[in-house]
């Protein structure tokens, strides 16, 4: 059973609901089996817990719901209208996925299992998130357009889909939101610079053809961090911080935005920890959880962020510089015919990665000493 690959500009305006139906009837079920597929691949320890036997169990109403579906005539109005009731039903079971499943690792990882599976629960989790990603999109694409009740009398937008999203107001809205917590939490917050380069027409916005709610996510979990670091670095009292830097840059491929913060960056040897699952599913210091929580640091703020990156072909990327400041990359398609979904797939190679265990590193450990190779050395 093969996935749909769904395009952003792909989805017409007036797409009649009876299409809908019958795409996701069939569609929904798909990505629901191959995701179920690996669940049930999961180190055995990490399946049986709890947390990830709920999360299965959800799964299972919820496929069995659409199936009854399968036969249905699609222009029966009250099977439509019954058909949304259920999407949303499911919307609402599966809402606590993502703390539920943290939990599960946390028990996991209370059973030593952790430098053996890291590899396979890094792996799973990205797929099973991006897959999440996508079931919502569709609920809440479909729910916005034929719930007549949710819709908006208004709007520009075709269900979650802005087709001339802009960016820079997304900044600065994200911006926005960010510093009510920072300023709540620690009294100051950095402000804002943004410049922007439209390489393609000096006059246009920066339109792209996007889902404003993912853009807002990734900016607000990036301005969070930035500005923890900025102000946790610059900790004297009365101080003024020095401001975060916005670029946003549309080109011929890409849309970037680069956030600059100057929050004393953090080492390359800690930058792929910010993205590990099992590394930032660690319970807090006592001490910094009252104090810190709303700026999080702690969670999955990140790596998800990345997900929404990438599931419409785009990358969420960081750099820094210890000992001054970090530098955050959000690249974006800036033509709707290349923002097609990026989904997982269950497959041999999919499989293989479950069964593999990592194997030993093929690069020498480093070494303090020098290297006996056999070699005298006469000067
Ligand atoms: C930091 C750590 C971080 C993560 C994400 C975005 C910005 C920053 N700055 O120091």
């Amino acid at each position: 059973m093969g996935q749909e690959q769904l395009n952003s500009a792909a989805i017409c305006a007036d797409a009649c609901e009876q299409t809908s139906f019958a795409f996701l009837r069939h569609e929904m079920p798909v990505r629901m089996a191959n995701i179920m597929k690996e669940i049930n691949l999961l180190p055995s320890p990490l399946f049986q817990t709890p947390s990830v036997q709920l999360v299965y169990s959800w799964f299972s109403r919820s496929f069995t719901e659409l199936l009854k579906y399968q036969n249905t005539n699609e222009n029966d109005e009250n099977i439509l209208k019954s058909f949304t009731k259920t999407l949303v039903g499911i919307r609402n079971r599966h809402n606590d996925v993502v703390p539920t499943m943290a939990q599960g690792v946390l028990q996991f990882k209370s059973f030593g299992m952790e430098p053996l599976n890291n590899q396979n629960v890094q792996y799973f989790l990205d797929r099973f998130y991006m897959s999440r990603i996508s079931f919502r999109m569709l609920i809440n694409h479909h729910t916005l357009l034929f719930d007549d009740s949710k819709r908006p009398a208004q709007s520009r937008h075709i269900g979650s889909i802005d087709p001339n999203c802009d960016a820079v107001k997304i900044v600065k809205d994200a911006y926005e939101n960010s510093k009510l917590l920072c300023d709540q939490f620690y009294s100051g917050c950095p402000g804002l610079e943004i410049s922007t380069h439209n390489s393609q027409d000096k006059d246009e916005p920066f339109g792209v053809v996007y889902i404003p709610s993912h853009l807002h996510h990734m900016l607000f979990e990036l301005f969070k961090n930035a500005m923890r670091a900025t102000v946790e670095h610059h900790n004297k009292r009365g101080s003024t911080y020095p401001p975060l830097n916005v670029l946003v840059i549309l080109g011929k491929e890409d849309l970037t935005i680069k956030i600059s913060d100057r929050g004393g960056g953090v080492p390359l040897s800690k930058i792929d920890l910010l993205f590990d699952y099992m590394y930032s599913t660690a319970p807090p210091p006592h001490e910094h959880r009252a104090r810190a929580a709303p700026l999080a640091g702690f969670g999955y703020g990140l790596p998800i962020s990345r997900l929404y990156a990438r599931y419409f072909q785009g990358e969420l990327n960081l750099l820094s510089l210890e000992g001054f400041g970090t530098d955050a990359f959000i690249y974006l398609k800036a033509l709707s015919s290349e923002s097609v979904e990026r989904l997982p797939v269950f497959n041999r190679t999919a499989f293989r990665n479950y069964m593999d265990q990592p194997g030993a590193d093929d690069w020498c450990a480093p070494s303090r000493e020098p290297r006996n190779v056999g070699i005298t050395w006469h000067p």
